[in-house]
Formats: C-alpha cells, structure tokens, sequence
C-alpha cells in the first residue's frame, strides 16, 4: 500500500514542478490515508485520490490596474475549483507577493477536507493574486480589485463558487470585490462571504478564524484536564486570525505574550489585553505591514527577524502564514514546556516538526481541524443570504462554538477508529477525506 501512496506522490511532484507547497500538502494527507485505503479497496479502485490531487478547474488571468500616478501595474490572478463533490466551491482570496499556483493550490487541497470537516455543503477552493497590498492607497487596492473582479465574476456564482478573504483581504476588500460583482452581474447575492454587516454579512464572521482556533485549544486542553485560564499564550501573526484569537484567549482568562510580523515579533509580558488588541486592527488597516509599531506604542520587547516560539508558553497559535514553525522552533517550543500547538494559518508547521511535537506528545492540531471555523461561519453567512435573515450574535457564535465541538470529536474520534488514538492529524484528515470520497464516488466518474 505504501507503494501506490508514494508513486501517487512520485506522480504529483513529477507532473507539477516548483509547486512544493502543494507537494508538501498532499504528503500530509496521504501519510495518514493508508489504513483508510487497505479498509476501502473501492476508493482505490475508483482512483479517488488520483482524482482529489488534480484540480477540477484551473482559471488564471491577467489583472491589469493603475497607480495613483497613472502608471500601468500587471498582476496575475487565479481561481483555483479544486473539488466540489459535497457542495459548490469555497475558499478565500490571498492578496499577497509570494502567491503562486503552487501556493494556490496546496491552500485549496486543504480547504477540501477542512470544508469537509465542518460538515456544512462545501466543496474546497482558493484564489487570489500576487498583488502586494502593502503601501497601497485605498483607491489602488480599489481599482486593483475591480480588475480582479472583472474577470473572475465569469467563474463566480452563489451555487457556483463563493470566495471569500484569507491573507491581505479583508472586509474593504471584499467589499470592492462584491461592489464590481453586483455591477457587472446587476446581481445581489451571496456571492463572497465577509461582507459587512449591513449589506449581507454575517456577525462575528470576522472574529471567526480566531475564536474557533481557541475553542478547539479548548477542547484539546479539556482532554489533559487543562484550561486556558492563568496560562500563557505565544501568537504569532497580527492579521485577522491572530486578532480573534488574542481576544479569545483574553477573555478564557490566558495571557498573549506575543505576536509576530514579517519583520520580528514583540514579547509584551504582561499580556495583550484591552486597548492593545484593538491597536492590532490599526496595525493591520495602516498597510505598513510591520509589528514593530507595536513595540514602539506600548513600550514592550520587540526582536527583529525572529519568531516567537523561543518565548516560555504553554500554548502556542501559529496565525501567520505557511511553513513558519520549524524543527528549530518545535524543539524550543518542547524545551519550554509547551502542551499544545493548534494551528490557526494553513500549514504552519513544517512536516518534521510535527512529528517532533507529536513524538514528544505535545497536543498538535492541524489548520484545516483547529481553523476551520472562518469557513464555517462563511458557510452560516450563506445559509442566512440564502434565507434572506440574518441571525442574532448569540446565534453564530453559538452554532460556531458547537461546530468546532464537533470537528474535535470528530477528529479524536476518527483518529481512534483507525488505530492512533490522539493524532489529530490522522483524524481530520481520514474524516475530512471519507465524506468527500463517499460523494465522488456516488456522483460516478467526475
Ligand atoms: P492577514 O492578512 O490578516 O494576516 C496575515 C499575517 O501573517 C500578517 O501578520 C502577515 O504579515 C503575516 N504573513 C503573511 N505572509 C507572510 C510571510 N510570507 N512571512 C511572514 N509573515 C507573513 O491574514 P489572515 O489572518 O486572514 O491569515 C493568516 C493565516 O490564517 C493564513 O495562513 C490564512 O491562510 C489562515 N486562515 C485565514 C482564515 C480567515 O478567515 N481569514 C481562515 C482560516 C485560515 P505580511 O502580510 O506582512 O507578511
Ligand atoms: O483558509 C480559510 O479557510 C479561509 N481563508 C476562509 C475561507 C472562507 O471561505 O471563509
């Protein structure tokens, strides 16, 4: 079996150079796949997996738009439909320099089985650009995004494909996106979810990512007999993700002692609480992209070109971005006597140092479980368009705490049922992957 798992891999890396990313993201869910497959002939049979590892749809396109001083900037653009057995496709919109196809596409793997997690209908994928918000006026990122749109709306649709935000797009963005779309389709739809709260969103869709990551810690440290309460907390990021969850964890009764940019992170001992987790949102609307404002604001450690997790904590949230917690880091993390490592970004930790912090039985939970809760407050934004009603605070948040609940129990469930109790990443990806294969094959040769 671990014969046609890694000539499955030996394919994808052969037929899709330089995208290591996407590599990387399918090694992981393939290493957990075996037992499921030695179980299931039929999958193989039907060649599920040679399937899910090739996109259903592949836009890419030119986006042309001008500067405030007139002068002409192209960008490329992508929508990336990579599955859509259990419901149209979904996923965000990346605005960033470093977003390739390869990036793209390891984002919109994932976002299948974290969909699929959620147990809301919703196939997986991702888009965007790598457009460079960073120093951009609010007309640029404007005319930027009405470009986008221009030709993405031919591929969008709210049964179709419903994107949303991920890094660099944000709630002024969507609402660009959305702006162009209803002038260009004279549509008013659910088409992108995000919006604001006065025209379709829903509430607490933009604490979600990060009040699910921390309800998920929760459930993790529930199984230790553990809480959040008097510990403490390393954040990395300061972007949306990091902002739920630094309040969250706030109000849990932890303390944040760090958050992290391109630049460094800052080490803030008494907590970030009140004042200074609003100040995250300034940092972020600012376009200046740097952490270091923070230090300078509230008088705390900053250390340039570092990472946070040599800092003592208990918990640790990844909330930036792909590949920034390494073996180095996991062993610091391990030394300092860390419990739990739940990801809130897309694949934070590097494959060698999740095994490291398993093997050395720190609680690991993988993005697609432990923040599948921004997708899955999309998908309740959706089911209100859908009904033309939104719902009370209480309501989401309720129904958002009680599907991050499930996909916990869900994950430990299934990862027992397969013969390793406790892996969280064996868990959620059989689960993840069992709903999607069931549909595929239902729905015959797609
Ligand atoms: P934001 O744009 O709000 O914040 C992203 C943060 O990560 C910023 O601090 C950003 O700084 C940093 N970052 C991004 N790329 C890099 C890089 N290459 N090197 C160092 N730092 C980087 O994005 P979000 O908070 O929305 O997203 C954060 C993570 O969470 C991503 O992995 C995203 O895919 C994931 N996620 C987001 C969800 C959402 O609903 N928004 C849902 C689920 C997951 P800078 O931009 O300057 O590099
Ligand atoms: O990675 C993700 O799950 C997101 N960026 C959120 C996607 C969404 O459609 O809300």
């Amino acid at each position: 079996m671990s014969d046609y798992i890694n000539n499955i891999l030996a394919h994808v890396k052969a037929k899709n150079p330089s995208e290591p990313e996407f590599h990387q993201a399918v090694e992981e869910v393939t290493n957990s796949l075996e037992t499921v497959l030695e179980k299931h002939p039929e999958y193989r049979a039907s060649k599920i997996l040679e399937r899910m590892v090739e996109p259903e749809r592949v836009v890419m396109f030119r986006v042309p738009w001008t500067d405030d001083q007139g002068e002409i900037h192209i960008n490329r653009g992508f929508r990336i439909q990579m599955n859509s057995a259990i419901g149209p496709y979904k996923g965000g919109l990346r605005f960033h320099p470093s977003v390739t196809l390869g990036i793209l596409k390891f984002l919109a793997f994932e976002q299948v089985f974290k969909n699929s997690l959620t147990s809301l209908p919703m196939g997986g994928g991702k888009g965007g650009s790598d457009f460079d918000p960073k120093g951009k006026s609010d007309g640029e990122v404007m005319k930027f995004c009405q470009s986008f749109m221009t030709e993405l709306f031919r591929h969008i649709g709210p049964d179709v494909d419903v994107p949303a935000g991920d890094i660099g797009v944000g709630g002024r963005e969507i609402g660009f996106l959305f702006g162009q779309y209803k002038r260009l389709t004279r549509e008013f739809s659910g088409v992108l979810t995000g919006k604001g709260i006065n025209w379709g969103g829903s509430l607490v869709r933009p604490e979600a990512t990060g009040y699910g990551v921390v309800y998920f810690a929760e459930e993790m440290l529930r199984t230790r007999n553990e809480s959040f309460d008097g510990r403490t907390v390393a954040v990395s990021g300061f972007g949306n993700v990091a902002w739920g969850a630094v309040e969250k964890v706030t109000q849990l009764g932890g303390k944040v002692v760090t958050l992290s940019g391109p630049d460094g992170f800052v080490y803030d001992k008494d907590g970030i609480k009140g004042e200074k987790i609003h100040f995250m949102l300034e940092m972020r609307a600012s376009a200046r992209d740097q952490v270091k404002d923070f230090a300078d604001k509230f008088k705390v450690e900053f250390h340039a070109a570092k990472r946070p997790w040599g800092v003592k904590a208990d918990v640790a949230l990844p909330c930036a971005t792909q590949n920034e917690l390494d073996v180095e880091d996991a062993k610091e993390l391990i030394k300092n006597g860390c419990k739990c490592v739940c990801e809130g970004a897309n694949m934070p930790t590097t494959l060698d140092a999740v095994k490291m912090l398993q093997d050395a039985g720190v609680l690991y939970s993988p993005g697609k479980a432990s923040n599948a809760g921004g997708v899955a407050t999309s998908g309740l934004e959706m089911s209100q368009n859908s009904m033309r009603l939104p719902w009370p605070k209480e309501e989401v948040d309720q129904r958002l705490h009680q599907i991050m609940k499930n996909i916990h129990r869900t994950c430990l469930e299934t990862a027992a049922k397969y013969g390793t109790p406790g892996n969280y990443l064996r868990g959620a990806n059989i689960a993840g992957f069992l709903k999607v294969a069931d549909a595929m094959i239902d729905q015959g040769l797609v």
